[in-house]
Order: structure tokens, then C-alpha cells, then sequence
């Protein structure tokens, strides 16, 4: 897929991040795949979860949202 700039990456993350708490997680990510498709940027969920994931703990953090996007 193309990258984002960082903006772009920032404000997706916020869009994603219904509570707002910095950190992405698997339902708030299933509830944004479910407007779209089931896909986050072009890229399926779950395959995004495993990409994106770097730390293991099953939340996106913005580090390792914009590290795997931007
Ligand atoms: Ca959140
Ligand atoms: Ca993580």
C-alpha cells in the first residue's frame, strides 16, 4: 500500500480511536472495519493487527500506528 504522511496517519489513528484514549484496539478497530469494508487503510484487520502490532499486546499504540504507516 501507499504510505501516509504522518499527518495523514494521525488523524486516520483518531478517526479509528472512538474512546479517544491513544491507543487503538481490536473492537474500536472492528467497529471503523465495519464502515469500511473490514479494512483500515486497504489493509485487512487482522492483517493489520499482526503488522502493526509490534509490542504484542493487541493495541495499536500511535508509535506503532504511525511506524507502520507512515
Ligand atoms: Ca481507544
Ligand atoms: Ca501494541
Amino acid at each position: 500500500m501507499d504510505k501516509m504522511t504522518e499527518a495523514e496517519a494521525e488523524a486516520l489513528f483518531a478517526e479509528i480511536d472512538a474512546d479517544g484514549n491513544g491507543e487503538i484496539k481490536l473492537s474500536e478497530l472492528r467497529d471503523y472495519g465495519q464502515d469500511h469494508g473490514g479494512a483500515v487503510g486497504g489493509v485487512k484487520l487482522v492483517d493489520f493487527v499482526r503488522g502493526a502490532d509490534t509490542n504484542g499486546d493487541r493495541r495499536i499504540s500511535l508509535t506503532e500506528f504511525k511506524s507502520h504507516f507512515a
